[in-house]
């Protein structure tokens, strides 16, 4: 069988305040297509379908089309969707009965029988392959939350780390629950929505989740009989594992300027005789270019004139580059933005941010035993001026900031 895996779309995600809509339906467009095109038997969806727990009504229906497409044109493609930690659970539960009469499974959250133990036959799926055969198992795992995980469980008294332990349970409970099914030549498969130890975070775009880095999850946790981990959360593609059976997908459009350079893929998989022969990157597309220019930070006379000279093809908006200028400033300019915009007016490029590095900076300057509750906000001020530009705020600035603070402070 033929099994695609991806993650972390962040539909209806904007970019320094542009849509990312056209990116997110030329990479659909591509998915179906390359779907249909490799004879694809199951697509697994690994978390962060949306960029926010409350995605515009466009994102959603981007989704549900992608789905009604995949349906008509793939009948008998397995999807199975999970949460990640941006998705709302509820949300992304919501329509999963009438979702499952379409032979489609979302599962937004960990759902719980009613004598509180997972729902293992929502949970374990069999994934099947041109014939109709079960070619593999799959564990839909969502993102888990410490809610979804049963936390004052004396069993867990002994781990380490109870959240650590708790994950490493509920994987080895639903391993078991596949071994429990499979009959031979039949490959085990889970999905997951976590941020396992030794993986590389991407600058920006990826929310700290469950309690942050000290509960990264151990790769030698995870139940060994798996034959793959398919896994969403972290933006850049990478193997988590020597072998390359746990990965990360990565996500298919670049999610912040940082991620530019990333080889945006999904995951094709061949499974035959229950095991994975093949495991190839399929480059997705890139429809939108990511300009960070100048190549390093300059000066703002030289930033104009090298963006005055750069020759930008006419395209239609929603196709126009998204651009980082990198500006390195000495002293403040408090028109740097307009002065940016008015080069690029009538230009088709969309100026996403402008970063401003300070080489004069003195190298952080706190005052020692100080911590931020100490200090008040004009302090901070006159101590982060300094730091970037080497020098005290003029006098008039000073006023200036003071008066602001005093506003704020009546109104509050
Ligand atoms: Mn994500």
């Amino acid at each position: 069988m033929n099994l695609f895996h991806t993650a972390d779309w962040h539909l209806g995600q904007l970019l320094h305040g542009h849509s990312r809509a056209f990116e997110h339906q030329q990479f659909l467009t591509w998915l179906l297509d390359t779907l249909e095109a490799e004879q694809a038997d199951a697509l697994l969806i690994c978390g962060d379908l949306f960029d926010s727990a409350n995605p515009p009504a466009y994102a959603w229906q981007m989704l549900y089309r992608f789905l009604a497409d995949c349906r008509r044109r793939l009948p008998n493609l397995d999807l199975v969707l999970v949460g990640g930690n941006h998705d709302s659970p509820a949300k992304l539960d919501a329509p999963h009965s009438l979702l499952a009469s379409f032979g489609i499974t979302v599962i937004g959250q960990l759902p719980r029988g009613e004598d509180g133990a997972p729902d293992w036959p929502r949970l374990v799926l069999p994934l099947t392959d041109h014939s109709g055969a079960v070619a593999a198992w799959c564990l839909a795992m969502p993102f888990l939350r410490s809610a979804d995980l049963n936390l004052s469980d004396p069993a867990l008294d002994t781990e380490e780390d109870k959240l650590i332990g708790a994950v490493a349970r509920l994987y080895q409970a639903g391993t078991e629950a596949m071994i429990a099914q499979r009959q031979p030549d039949q490959a085990l498969v889970a999905t997951g929505h976590a941020y396992l130890a030794g993986t590389e975070l991407s600058e920006l775009s990826e929310r700290r989740i469950l309690g942050g880095n000290q509960h990264a999850l151990p790769l030698g946790r995870f139940p060994e009989s798996l034959d793959y981990l398919a896994l969403g959360h972290l933006h850049k593609a990478q193997r988590v594992d020597k072998a390359g059976k746990v990965r990360y997908s990565g996500s298919p459009i670049p999610l912040s300027l940082a991620e530019e350079h990333y080889p945006h893929q999904v995951r094709k998989l061949r499974i035959e005789a229950g095991e994975v022969v093949a495991n190839d990157a399929l480059r997705v597309p890139r429809a939108v270019p990511i300009l960070r220019l100048p190549k390093t930070p300059a000066d703002l006379a030289s930033v104009l004139t090298t963006l005055e000279a750069q020759e930008w093809p006419e395209v239609a908006p929603e196709r126009q580059p998204l651009l980082e200028v990198r500006v390195a400033l000495s002293a403040p300019e408090p028109r740097l933005r307009e002065r940016i915009l008015a080069v690029l007016e009538d230009k088709p490029v969309r100026l996403a941010r402008i970063q401003v590095t300070h080489p004069d900076a003195a190298p952080g300057e706190t005052l020692p035993g100080q911590g931020l509750d100490q200090l008040n906000p004009t302090q901070v001020f006159v101590q982060g001026y300094q730091a970037q530009f080497g020098e005290a705020p003029a006098e008039g600035l000073l006023h200036a900031f003071d008066t602001l603070v005093a506003e704020l402070e009546e109104q509050a």
